[in-house]
């Protein structure tokens, strides 16, 4: 299934239209490559403050919107106003399927009411009978990085045990109202990065509480198989995760053994999903560390039961790990240890398409499910040629061309000559979007360019790269014209 991906804080815009309420994401500030990007929030005492997603905020602190400051996600590109346009493009690629996510907020503002809003249903309704007029099947992600900022404000966000009822109260709601129009779903996306998003979600930095949160969001993800399993047994849902290929520096068998645990810390999160409960590893490594996570009666059935179907994850690059240093999949790769025989993108990010290969193997070897790579990508500069009247004529991006075919090329290899049973394709960012890391408009991934700046300027008009035309060719040939 080829196609494109996308998510709601950073597409769709409308966050105040069609009775949304707030979440998480709405906010958090612009940042750039060198400045990191923030969350406005009062403190306990009432006094506004600033942290960055490393940032603890400490109890009490409540998100708020600064008048006057600039929220890309607010408009983001506009996705609410422009589905329409969008899909009519993404069909004229070809595309078999497109990602996107629901915002939590447009069918519960708060996250606590018993009763959807009905004008959340209606638009995402309007867009899945969209895509299925081109037949694009949509893949859905159910939670991508928001949560409703009532839950983080006034409940205890992902540390609350309730705020796993609630998000499958949503997914339940989900699951029954786009019934026979969405068959693909993803539970949470990034689950292994993503209580790093946002402080205000958990709002602490004690490890006991992280793991209590963690937890919660596991229970999330197993009611929600078990309950859109239940509903339409056809349902296809599947995890996500943030996961590179990781080399160890040297043979030093301590860099070794330090290499084997970097990987367990990406790869307990698929366990937990994948085999339905904590591998022994971890549970070693709690215990060891005196962490005691509450649980009820019933749970370890439920993650028994509630395993997935597929394996979603996202590949932009590689990392190097070495004896004492804890490496991971975090966008912000400033600490890591170069490696020698690879090239990095403009933040930083090592290129690394045999990895690719490498990660579906490693994968497919060890749960035996079907994979999908729902993002992969070049988050780049694109500069475009304009006329003398000052229209766009053309962007010329080769460099994204040259990284999506070379990790084409390894798919295939790990398809044809590796047997791994990969169903889907969907690179990050079709169309160009906020970036998650920096909030910057101007690292681009996409296929059409929308002509808006990192201060959210712009007529946000819809332009067709090079990309474009080429990915159409590959759509069109199943991936043998690169
Ligand atoms: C992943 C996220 C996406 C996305 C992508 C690219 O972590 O799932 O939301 O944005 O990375 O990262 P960035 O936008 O920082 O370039």
């Amino acid at each position: 299934m080829w196609g494109g991906a996308t998510a709601a804080n950073q597409y769709e815009g409308g966050y105040d239209e069609g009775g949304r309420g707030l979440s998480t994401q709405d906010v958090r500030t612009a940042g750039s490559r060198t400045r990191k990007r923030t969350v406005t929030y009062l403190d306990g005492e009432g006094n506004l403050k600033e942290a960055t997603r490393f940032e603890p905020m400490g109890p009490g602190a409540k998100g708020i919107i600064v008048p006057g400051r600039y929220y890309p996600g607010h408009q983001a590109v506009d996705f609410y106003h422009h589905y329409k346009e969008d899909i009519a493009l993404f069909a004229e690629m070809g595309f078999r399927c497109f990602r996107m996510s629901v915002s939590w907020t447009r069918l519960f503002p708060k996250g606590t009411e018993t009763e959807v809003n009905e004008d959340g249903i209606r638009f995402y309704t309007a867009v899945f009978e969209e895509l299925k007029k081109y037949n694009i099947e949509p893949l859905v992600t159910l939670n991508h990085f928001d949560l409703p900022l009532y839950l983080a404000n006034e409940r205890n966000g992902w540390c609350d045990r309730e705020t796993a009822d609630l998000f499958t109260r949503f997914a339940e709601t989900c699951f029954v109202r786009f019934r026979g129009l969405v068959r693909y779903w993803i539970t949470f996306n990034e689950i292994n990065c993503m209580l790093d998003w946002n402080k205000l979600g958990i709002r602490t930095d004690d490890p006991q509480e992280f793991h209590q949160a963690l937890y919660h969001v596991f229970l999330a993800s197993a009611q929600s198989v078990i309950c859109g399993h239940r509903i339409d047994s056809g349902n296809m849902i599947g995890m996500m995760a943030a996961y590179g290929a990781m080399y160890p520096l040297d043979c030093d068998p301590d860099t070794y053994f330090n290499h084997l645990q970097c990987m367990h810390n990406m790869q307990w999160y698929c366990d937990v999903q994948c085999r339905g409960a904590y591998p022994a590893y971890k549970q070693k490594e709690l215990e060891r560390n005196g962490i005691v996570i509450r649980k009820q009666e019933g749970d370890e059935k439920i993650l028994k039961d509630g395993t997935v179907d597929f394996i979603g994850f996202s590949y932009y690059f590689s990392v190097v790990s070495r004896a004492g240093v804890n490496v991971s999949m975090t966008g912000d790769q400033s600490h890591a240890v170069d490696n020698p025989y690879l090239k990095k993108n403009e933040w930083g990010w090592q290129i690394d398409p045999v990895g690719l290969r490498s990660v579906l193997n490693e994968l497919y070897d060890r749960y035996q499910l079907p994979l999908w790579i729902v993002e992969n990508g070049y988050g780049s500069i694109d500069t475009p040629e304009y006329d003398s009247e000052g229209n766009i004529t053309a962007i010329h991006d080769p460099y994204r061309i040259a990284y999506l075919k070379a990790h084409i090329a390894e798919m295939k290899k790990a398809v044809e000559l590796d047997g791994v049973d990969l169903i889907g394709y969907t690179p990050w960012g079709c169309i160009d979007l906020i970036s998650a890391g920096t909030g910057e408009m101007k690292k681009r991934y996409g296929f059409i360019y929308v002509d808006m700046d990192d201060e959210g300027k712009g007529s946000l008009k819809r332009y067709r790269k090079d990309s474009f035309a080429w990915y159409q060719k590959v759509i069109a040939s199943n991936g043998e014209e690169l």
